[in-house]
């Protein structure tokens, strides 16, 4: 029933139970409004039929069966793709700047982007004229879980540009948290505690500083500090921080809600290439979090920036951390599904590492030592990456030099490991080119189930017509299905998706309408309040003659906004409040300025607002920039800009 919306009939309830044009004219006159019926029109005539498994194919008017959540990389946003089409669905602005939706434009998304930066940084900030960042560099796209399924509440992500993560709001699809995190420098690691549910987001800083990062032992790089942090996903504000030896690159975490575990490339602590790859081991750091939790409710924590900061470096010796020994500069862990296992890729060198949980039990317990929680290392291919899994035993590896997805069997590795003649590889299949992340579908949880694959490849090359020398990524789907994977896909990409997750749309429910009451707009409620006015009813100017202040309600309702004309005084400083009362599915209207940089989305029974300075002279015209109705372009008003 998720397709319904409030007056209980959608487009594809009209497509699906085959009612004709007279039917879909009724669905307008019922919503009041006329729909834009031409592309239901032409796809009533697709037959309905189910996707044979290992289909990409997906028919016009039938539906995928699974959710991608795509990172943007430096786009700063998150795409939503469908699976197995490989049709993007939806952008989701997260740290950059949206002309579409006004994201970084609207007094709503400045808030959500500014609320939780440090001090210094927001500081520095204002010195540029700038209320937060303009970009950001996402790459781990994560949803939250509980009990290690997912639970279809939030998408996290990070920014490793300027060390942020976000959360979105799955209900909505829309950002609604942004936190910077104090004390660490370039957030790249990004996953999630599993169990009991998230719980923690952990985020790996990848560069080392001094801490503070005030100016002191600049020139001391031995002195710099490695952070690892906890965020409370629930809250979005920092739980507690941990000190380690070494840089920290991805990370990971178990299906017991006891271990997180990240690579470290960089455990020779050096500032350039030739110092970070010197060493012929590197290693991974696994946190103990029911240890780190209690030293921190102890009171035995550091406070360091407004965060509880334990010290797990090497020589503390702490409770809190081991580090396990792993050939030079390892790259991601991954968990495995049978919730026993995670595979931690070697990047420089040609095998993976298998660590087993209940080892890192024994580990912390001091029965074993640090080299016996590995179980297996089998040999994969020059330039392992990341490792995803089918739930049936086997896992994926994607090799960045051979440019392939190497399929090897977890037990088998095992075996081979102990000393017995078998050979853990199933297939080496070829991708184009340079393959970065994979990951299959709902690997990263218990009921990962081996249907499909994608490698995110960083080179396109020849794969697509020619468009100038930057080119697309080229992200690649493979059936995984059957004993054999098949390449059934090339997915050209922007800039750069280096992560993404399949979640089956079983676990995805978006509401299709917003509500009124949504806490997004609880700040325009109060000032409407303190107006006298309620939103979505009133069409009034509010002037404030001391402050200069001007606040301009109105409503829209295709195709017409209630106030077709207001004016104000030049030197005025506008906040515009636009609530959409239309309450049908897919109508989103648009709020534009001309020649204001003013631009805003306004979804069904949504309110935003935009505030600038009414500093020109004139006739200034606003329209709806989103099609709404066949008289959309109608739809305008003009604000006098008096002197
Ligand atoms: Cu391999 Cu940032 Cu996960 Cu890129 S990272 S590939
Ligand atoms: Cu409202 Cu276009
Ligand atoms: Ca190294």
């Amino acid at each position: 029933m998720s397709d319904h919306g409030k007056q209980g009939i959608t487009r594809r309830d009209v497509l699906e139970t085959g009612i004709k044009v007279a039917a879909i004219g009724g669905l307008a006159g019922m919503a009041g409004r006329v729909a834009t019926g031409g592309v239901a029109l032409t796809a009533a005539a697709v037959p309905a039929m189910a996707l044979a498994s290992g289909q990409a194919d997906v028919p016009p008017g039938q539906l995928d069966e699974y959710y991608g959540f795509w990172s943007g990389g430096h786009s700063g946003e998150v795409r939503v793709l469908g699976i197995p089409s490989m049709r993007e669905l939806m952008r989701i602005p997260v740290f950059n700047r949206e002309s579409a939706t006004g994201w970084g434009l609207t007094n709503e998304s400045r808030k959500i982007l500014s609320e939780n930066l440090t001090p210094e940084t927001r500081e520095f900030l204002a010195k540029q004229g700038l209320v937060t960042y303009d970009h950001g560099d996402t790459h781990h796209p994560r949803m939250s879980y509980t009990d290690g399924s997912y639970d279809g509440r939030y998408l996290y992500i990070n920014d490793k540009s300027n060390t942020r993560i976000a959360r979105i709001r799955i209900d909505i699809m829309k950002t609604d948290k942004v936190l910077e995190i104090p004390n660490a420098h370039a957030i790249h690691g990004l996953r999630l505690q599993r169990y009991p549910k998230t719980g923690y987001v952990f985020c790996n800083s990848e560069m080392r500083t001094p801490l503070p990062n005030d100016g002191r032992d600049m020139n001391d790089p031995k002195k710099y500090v490695g952070i690892f942090s906890a965020v409370d996903g629930e809250t979005m504000k920092m739980a507690w921080q941990v000190k380690i030896s070494g840089n920290l690159d991805n990370c990971d975490a178990d299906y017991q809600g006891k271990y997180a575990i990240s690579t470290c490339y960089n455990s020779e602590e050096g500032i350039n290439l030739a110092e970070m790859t010197a060493s012929p081991a590197d290693h991974v750091v696994i946190f103990n979090i029911k240890a780190i939790e209690a030293a921190v409710k102890a009171g035995q924590a550091e406070m360091i920036g407004g965060v509880p900061v334990v010290d797990g470096r090497k020589d503390a010796k702490s409770p809190f951390t081991r580090y396990i020994p792993i050939a030079n500069n390892p790259h991601d862990a991954n968990a495995a599904p049978d919730g026993k296992h995670v595979i931690v890729s070697g990047k420089l060198s040609p095998t993976v590492y298998v660590i087993a949980w209940d080892k890192v039990d024994e580990l912390f317990a001091g029965r074993i030592t640090e080299k016996d929680v590995i179980v297996a290392n089998p040999e994969v291919g020059l330039g392992p990456l990341h490792t995803t899994f089918d739930g049936r035993g086997n896992a994926y590896t994607s090799v960045f030099l051979d440019s392939q997805i190497v399929k090897w069997n977890i037990a088998d590795a095992i075996r081979q490991y102990r000393g017995e003649q078998v050979n853990p590889i199933r297939q080496k299949l070829d991708v184009h080119y340079q393959v970065g992340h994979t990951n299959a579908s709902m690997a990263e949880t218990k009921d990962a189930d081996g249907k499909w694959l994608v490698a995110l490849c960083k080179f396109s090359k020849d794969r697509f017509l020619n468009v100038g020398p930057l080119k697309p990524e080229n992200d690649q789907l493979i059936d995984i299905s059957g004993d054999e994977m098949k390449l059934v896909h090339d997915g050209p990409t922007f800039a750069e998706p280096h992560d993404a997750i399949i979640v089956h749309k079983s676990k995805v429910n978006p509401v299709e309408i917003y509500s009124m009451t949504d806490p997004l707009f609880a700040d325009l409620h109060a000032q409407a309040k303190r107006d006298g006015v309620e939103l979505g009813k009133a069409s009034t100017v509010i002037r404030d003659d001391k402050t200069r202040q001007v606040r301009v309600y109105m409503h829209s309702q295709a195709p017409d906004f209630s106030l077709t004309e207001f004016s104000v005084k030049q030197g005025d400083e506008v906040t515009v409040i636009v609530t959409n009362i239309d309450d049908v599915v897919d109508l989103t209207h648009g709020f534009t300025l001309v020649g204001h940089n003013v631009c805003m989305e306004i979804g069904p029974q949504a309110t935003a607002s935009v505030t600038f300075k009414a500093d020109r002279l004139g006739v200034w015209y606003y329209y709806c920039q989103w099609f709404c109705h066949a008289l959309h372009m109608e739809m305008q008003g003009r604000m006098l800009v008096e002197a």
